[in-house]
């Protein structure tokens, strides 16, 4: 496998998931510090407080991977560190917080990649101006990226704006499993337009300000298949990549939404504001390059629409009921059914596991787009056993060398891959999961209810990876 000698071999992570320090040298809570409260949102009522406490061990785990030879780490910075009411005061102890991250991965020569926004939201923006559906929330989001563009703009040469706005909005705002714990698919589609004004206009900032380096979100991205080779079955897939890529990497590199998505929406009450200045302001934020997180994609056939015709009966006699709990009007029901893919295995979640996807996954996005692409996540959530001192987790090397294979011939057709970061480093908390879904190659040596130990432990994975960075992917076994 031929992988480019300056490719970035790295990992990531998300504030929340791994600092802890929750309320320590003057941040403010987030809306995750709130939302995790809430009983029964999250397994066992976990939540960020201490996580892997990454504030007080980041020199251990920079050590660490200084020695598996890792050349990038991808990490964001939590908004309300640095501004605990999310505007207004900067909290100094906040920012030589990620002053002195930034400079012991450089230290030893790893390069920081730094996501300005992984679902944190300072709490004071929830309550006082409504979050994400206020478009005071645009300019909010410039200025606190305004003070680390200025900050760190001269260290840091990857940016990575929103991280999976697409998982964000719809978990937080439609299916009410992430905050703003909100259950209306109309409001999820306005506070969607807002992130993508948001977007546009911090990409702007950042070519103004730091116009030698690079920036662009991180999508979630899932190639759709069809279920069979009917023509109704493909254009059910057709619909579903519009729906569930296009929606937002057509805004993200073209600045504009499909077409078809918006007449649905229209349609179906859903649609939102998008004023003439709008569009440009969407045009005029075009990314560097593409983040991509890749776990799964999905597969689908036609729909019944002997069910959306009863649901449009439904509707007709309860409107009230667009905005409930039921999701009455799904836009999903007009354009494809998810079904199960016969081919494919699972992980102990149900996430499919589907490495050649990630190839489809890169080629169609790099022709479309023609932007280059890193890799901002993949990996596998697993239950890791330590027997006598030693986790062997021959299933995630299994999973990442069968991906990273991918992202190998996927090269080889051309497309510009300019790094991979696996999901995780260390293990950390996964938002709903808990401690026990872990992606780390370092074991962390906790579970839901205590966070006494901390202790860091190298997993089998992590000397596997050393190897392969140190080939450079050369030690990939293709099978
Ligand atoms: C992505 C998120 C990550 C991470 C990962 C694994 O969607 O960007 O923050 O959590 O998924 O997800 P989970 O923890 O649900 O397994």
């Amino acid at each position: 496998m031929k992988f480019p000698n300056d490719f970035l071999w790295g990992a990531a992570s998300a504030a929340y998931q791994v600092e802890g320090a929750y309320n320590e040298d003057g941040k403010g809570l987030s809306i995750w510090d709130e939302f995790s409260q809430i009983k029964g949102k999250t397994k066992h009522n976990t939540n960020g407080k201490v996580a892997v406490d990454f504030y007080h061990h980041y020199q251990e785990d920079i050590k660490l991977m200084a020695e598996m030879g890792l050349k990038a780490y991808r990490f964001s910075i939590s908004w309300s560190r640095i501004l605990p009411n999310g505007e207004g005061e900067i909290n100094q102890a906040g920012l030589d917080f990620y002053e002195r991250v930034i400079d012991e991965l450089l230290k030893n020569d790893i390069e920081p990649i730094v996501t300005l926004y992984h679902w944190d939201l300072p709490e004071k923006l929830q309550t006082k101006y409504g979050g994400w559906e206020n478009r005071k929330l645009v300019d909010l989001f410039v200025e606190y990226c305004r003070i680390l563009f200025e900050k760190f703009g001269a260290k840091i040469k990857y940016w990575v704006t929103f991280n999976e706005q697409n998982v964000f909005t719809s978990l937080g705002y439609r299916w009410a499993s992430h905050p703003p714990n909100v259950s209306d698919t109309k409001r999820m589609f306005q506070a969607n337009h807002v992130v993508n004004l948001a977007n546009a206009k911090v990409i702007q900032l950042f070519h103004k300000l730091v116009p030698n380096e690079k920036i662009g979100p991180s999508f979630g991205y899932g190639e759709v298949y069809p279920l069979t080779s009917s023509p109704a079955d493909v254009l059910a897939a057709v619909n579903a990549n519009q729906f569930n890529n296009d929606w937002w990497l057509d805004v993200y590199c073209r600045g504009y939404y499909p077409e078809k998505i918006l007449r649905l929406l229209k349609k179906l009450h859903l649609d939102f504001e998008i004023t003439a200045e709008d569009l440009k302001v969407l045009k005029a934020g075009k990314p560097d390059f593409l983040g991509i997180n890749y776990y799964h994609g999905g597969t689908v056939k036609a729909p019944d629409f002997e069910k959306v015709k009863n649901q449009k009966d439904f509707d007709k006699t309860d409107p009230y009921l667009m905005a409930a709990d039921k999701q009455a009007a799904s836009p999903e029901s007009y354009l494809f059914e998810s079904v199960e893919n016969p081919y494919l295995d699972k992980t102990n979640w149900g996430w499919e596991i589907d490495p050649i996807g990630f190839r489809i996954a890169l080629r169609q996005v790099y022709e479309k787009y023609q932007l280059p692409i890193m890799i901002t996540e993949n990996g596998l959530g697993a239950f890791d056993k330590l027997e006598d001192g030693k986790i062997n987790d021959q299933y995630r090397i299994d999973y990442l060398n069968d991906h990273l294979v991918q992202v190998g011939k996927a090269i080889a057709d051309g497309v510009p891959v300019l790094g991979f970061c696996a999901w995780s480093f260390t293990d950390l908390l996964s938002w709903l999961n808990g401690y026990d879904k872990r992606y780390g190659f370092v074991y962390i040596d906790r579970d839901d209810y205590s966070a006494e130990n901390l202790t860091r432990i190298k997993k089998q994975s992590f000397y596997w990876y050393q190897k392969i960075i140190e080939s450079n992917g050369g030690k990939l076994e293709v099978k």
